[in-house]
C-alpha cells in the first residue's frame, strides 16, 4: 500500500491525466493535468517563501478548485495543510495562528492586513472565491515543474483543529498514512471508480469534504462537480450529471423537503452517503420511499477519518453506522475501566487502525489521556454492536452539540457568555432542530438587577464566536438546576426546551 499521500492520490488517475477532474457550476473544467500543474506551482511558491518540510500552511478561504491545488501543493512541498472554517472570527483565528505557528497563511483578500498584524512572522497571502488574489499570482509567477518532496508514512500531512470539552481547540495531527489509507479503503468499500461523478457541496475545511470526498475521488480517478456551498437549486440542477453524493444529514432533510426530489431526479445516482451527525432513521426511510435509494450512513471523526460504514452491498440499516472499515478495529468498553464489553452492551467506542491520528499538536498530555496503552483511541462516543455486527451510536460521553454537521462544544460557548458583564453563569445545550438536527441554546443566569437580555448577549458574542456556535436562542433564568454534587443538570434543561424548534408552528 502506498503511504505517501500525494503519490497515492496520483495512482488513482495515472495514465488519465487529460481526463476531467473538477467542474465548477459555471462550467469551468479542470483536468487532472491542470491539478498537477497548479499544485506544482503552489509547491514552488511555498518553497519560495521558505517553507520547509513540516511547516504549516494555514488556509481560511472560500471554496474553489484553486484551494484544492493549494492543499496538494502544500503536501507536495512537504508542508502541513491547516484548513480553517471561514466562519471563525479573528478572535478565534488568533488562537490557531499562535498555536500552529504557520509559515504561510492564506486568507480572504479583505483580511490580509489584519491577519498580517496578528501573524507577523508568517507570509500572509490572499485568495478569493474565484481563486484570485496574491496567493494565485505568486503561484502564477512560480509555475514550472516540481519534484514532490519525499515524505514518510508517519510524517504530518495536515492539522485539523477540533474543539474540546475543556473549551480549548486541539490540533489533530494527521499523517500521510492516515489520509492515504482512508482514501484507499473508502474507494474500495464504496466501489468508487473513474466513472463516478461526485456532487461536491460540502465545505473543504473539514475531514468530510476534503479527505472523505476529495481524497477518495482523486484516489479513484473520479471527477467532482465542485459547488462553492450547499445550494438546493444548484444541487437539483446538477444532480442529473452526478453518480454520487456525500453530505451531512441536513443536506438530505432539505432535499426531502423539496418537491424536486423524485425517483426520476436521482435515477442515474449510484450512491448517497451521509455522515458527521446522526441521520434519523425516519429520514433514511423517507428518502428510500421517495427515491428508492437507501442512504449509506458512515461514522467518522476529525481524529480518525472514517471508522465504520454501512455496506455497499447488503443491508444498510437505518439508525446504524454499519461495520468497522477494513483494517480498522472498533471495540466497546466500559467508559470507567476501559474493560471490553460483550456484544449488545452500550459503552465507549474505541478505535485503532492506520486511520487513527498521531496525537494532538503540542499537547502530549491530552494525547496520552485519550489513548489506551494498547493504542486504541477513546472517541468519546457511546455505542453498541448488534448481533449482526452493525454499530449504532447511542449517545455521547462528551458534552458536544452537532449542528448541521458542525461540532459546538458547550464549554467554549459558556466561557464566552460567562465572561460578559452582568452574567453570573450559563449552561449551553443542544435541542432538536428540524434543519440542523440539533441547535445551540443558552440558559443564562443574570446578575440581580443587570439589564442584560437575549439581544445584548447575542450581540456581544458576535465578534467572539463563529456564527454557527452562537446560540439560536438565549433564555434567562434565576438559577440553574443542580444535583446534590453541585453539577448542572443539563438533562433537565434539554427536557424543558426539547420542543422549542420542533413543535408545530415554531
Ligand atoms: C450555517 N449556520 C449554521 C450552520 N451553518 N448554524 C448552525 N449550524 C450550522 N451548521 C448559520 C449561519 O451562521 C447563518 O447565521 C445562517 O445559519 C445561514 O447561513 P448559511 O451559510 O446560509 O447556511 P447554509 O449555507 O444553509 O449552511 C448550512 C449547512 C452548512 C448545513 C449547509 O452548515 C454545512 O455545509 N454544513 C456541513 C458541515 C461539515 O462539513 N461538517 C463535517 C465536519 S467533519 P446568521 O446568524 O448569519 O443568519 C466531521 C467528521 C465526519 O464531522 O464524520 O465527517
Ligand atoms: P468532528 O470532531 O467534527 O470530526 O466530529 C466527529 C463526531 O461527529 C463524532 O465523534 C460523532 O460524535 C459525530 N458523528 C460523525 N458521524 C456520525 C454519524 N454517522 N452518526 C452520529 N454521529 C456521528
Amino acid at each position: 500500500m502506498a503511504e505517501a499521500l500525494f503519490e497515492t492520490l496520483c495512482e488513482g488517475f495515472a495514465g488519465r491525466e487529460e481526463a476531467r477532474c473538477l467542474e465548477t457550476p459555471d462550467g469551468r473544467v479542470w483536468r487532472f493535468r491542470d491539478l498537477l500543474d497548479r499544485s506544482a506551482a503552489y509547491a514552488r511558491m511555498l518553497r519560495g517563501f521558505g517553507l520547509e518540510p513540516g511547516d504549516r500552511v494555514a488556509v481560511q478561504v472560500e471554496k474553489s478548485p484553486e484551494v484544492l491545488a493549494l492543499y496538494l501543493g502544500c503536501i507536495r512541498a512537504g508542508g502541513v495543510h491547516l484548513p480553517l472554517n471561514t466562519a471563525y472570527t479573528l478572535a478565534e483565528l488568533d488562537y490557531f495562528l499562535a498555536d500552529a505557528e504557520p509559515k504561510v497563511v492564506v486568507v480572504r483578500p479583505g483580511l490580509v492586513e489584519e491577519v498580517g498584524k496578528r501573524a507577523p512572522r508568517a507570509t500572509v497571502l490572499a485568495l478569493d472565491g474565484e481563486g484570485r488574489g496574491s496567493a494565485a499570482e505568486a503561484a502564477d509567477a512560480a509555475a514550472g515543474p516540481f519534484e514532490t518532496v519525499p515524505r514518510g508514512p508517519d510524517d504530518l500531512a495536515a492539522i485539523l483543529y477540533t474543539s474540546g470539552t475543556t473549551g480549548r481547540s486541539k490540533g489533530a495531527m494527521l499523517t500521510h498514512r492516515n489520509l492515504a489509507s482512508n482514501a484507499l479503503v473508502l474507494k474500495d468499500y464504496w466501489r468508487i471508480t473513474a466513472d463516478d461523478v461526485l456532487l461536491h457541496a460540502l465545505p473543504i475545511y473539514h475531514v468530510h469534504g476534503l479527505f472523505t470526498a476529495c481524497n477518495t475521488l482523486l484516489a479513484a480517478g473520479g471527477s467532482m462537480l465542485f459547488l462553492p456551498k450547499f445550494d438546493l437549486d444548484e444541487v437539483f440542477r446538477l444532480l442529473p450529471r452526478a453518480t454520487l453524493m456525500m453530505g451531512v444529514p441536513t443536506f438530505y432533510t432539505r432535499m426531502l423537503a423539496d418537491p424536486r426530489l423524485t425517483r426520476e431526479a436521482v435515477a442515474h445516482m449510484r450512491l448517497f452517503v451521509s455522515g458527521s451527525a446522526p441521520l434519523l432513521a425516519e429520514t433514511h426511510r423517507a428518502f428510500r420511499e421517495r427515491t428508492g435509494h437507501a442512504i449509506l450512513e458512515r461514522y467518522g471523526m476529525t481524529e480518525t477519518g472514517m471508522n465504520a460504514s454501512n455496506p455497499y452491498e447488503g443491508e444498510r440499516r437505518p439508525g446504524t453506522v454499519g461495520f468497522p472499515l477494513p483494517g480498522v478495529e472498533i471495540r466497546i468498553t466500559d467508559p470507567e475501566t476501559g474493560r471490553p464489553l460483550p456484544t449488545g452492551e452500550i459503552g465507549m467506542i474505541e478505535v485503532r487502525g492506520p486511520n487513527v491520528f498521531k496525537g494532538y499538536w503540542k499537547n502530549p498530555e491530552k494525547t496520552a489521556a485519550e489513548f489506551r496503552p494498547d493504542g486504541f483511541f477513546v472517541t468519546g462516543d457511546l455505542g453498541r454492536f448488534d448481533e449482526r455486527g452493525y454499530l449504532s451510536i447511542v449517545g455521547r460521553g462528551k458534552d458536544l452539540v452537532i449542528s448541521g454537521g458542525l461540532n459546538v462544544y458547550p464549554k467554549e460557548v459558556e466561557e464566552a457568555i460567562d465572561a460578559l458583564p452582568g452574567v453570573v453563569e450559563s449552561a449551553v445545550i443542544g435541542v432538536p432542530h428540524p434543519d440542523f438536527g440539533e441547535a445551540v441554546v443558552a440558559v443564562v443566569v443574570p446578575e440581580p438587577g443587570a439589564s442584560i437580555g437575549e439581544a445584548e448577549i447575542l450581540a456581544a458574542l458576535a465578534d467572539k464566536l463563529a456564527a454557527f456556535k452562537r446560540p439560536k436562542r438565549v433564555f434567562l433564568v434565576p438559577e440553574l438546576p443542580r444535583n446534590t454534587m453541585g453539577k448542572v443538570q443539563k438533562n433537565l434543561l434539554r427536557e424543558r426546551w426539547a420542543d422549542l424548534f420542533t413543535k408545530a408552528g415554531s
